[in-house]
């Protein structure tokens, strides 16, 4: 079982911001203050990288984080720490495929929203059999935010699920910007996920916005 509507999970997925403290060039909460008055649509801690927060200062940060999405009625989720996520009583968590099984993901957050990332026709399928409300499909393009991704795909994976008819919704992932964002879209996906294109911008409200536009316009 799905814990949101399809149509209501694609109405989040547009813009959708990731982040942590390793990614920001101003504070995390200036960048995400930002990112929101530019028109984000969902946001994700994303506490990862050299000099990563642990414990109660990533706790206190993610608190600080969720309040400024509350103010702002931006969902919040909460990248692979299931006990961060249940602590906090966030809107949902984004899992991979070597974290905690799905299911086991879905007893603990009951009604939360669930995202898996897939890589293969195979992992999407397993990820929507277990109910998953979205893939995160990617790298897209090349991105030097995560060391550890798999190869580049385009978006050969996206492309393939649409023409199975599958209508899970899907948000890209890895090196995208305001200049390739639409053609992520022009082949499926509901929205992009973006880390660095916002949080290493000069201004990530200019750079969310652009999104944004960029979006709109491919969403026809
Ligand atoms: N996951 P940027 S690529 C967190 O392919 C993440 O699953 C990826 O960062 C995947 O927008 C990626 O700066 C990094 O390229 C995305």
């Amino acid at each position: 079982m799905r814990n949101i509507s399809e149509e209501k999970m694609k109405e989040l997925l547009p813009v959708y911001f990731i982040m942590g403290s390793p990614n920001c060039l101003k504070t995390p909460e200036e960048t995400l203050e930002e990112a929101i008055a530019g028109g984000i649509t969902l946001f994700q801690f994303r506490e990862k990288g050299p000099g990563a927060l642990t414990g109660a200062e990533k706790f206190q940060l993610a608190s600080e984080l969720q309040a400024i999405c509350r103010k702002h009625s931006i969902p919040f989720l909460v990248n692979d720490d299931v006990e961060l996520a249940i602590n906090l009583e966030a809107d949902g968590v984004h899992v991979g495929q070597d974290d905690e099984t799905l299911s086991a993901v879905r007893e603990k957050l009951p009604g939360k929203i669930v995202g898996v990332s897939a890589h293969t026709m195979e992992e999407a399928k397993r990820a929507i059999a277990g109910g998953a409300d979205y893939l995160g499909i990617g790298p897209v393009f090349p991105t030097a935010t995560k060391t550890d991704t798999k190869a580049v795909q385009g978006t050969k994976l996206i492309e393939e699920i649409r023409d199975a008819s599958m209508s899970v919704p899907i948000v890209g992932i890895g090196g995208i910007d305001a200049d390739n964002a639409s053609s992520v879209v022009n082949n499926g996906a509901d929205g992009v996920s973006v880390i660095t294109a916002i949080s290493h911008a000069p201004s990530p409200i200019k750079a969310a916005a652009e999104l944004k536009q960029a979006i709109a316009s491919a969403i026809k």
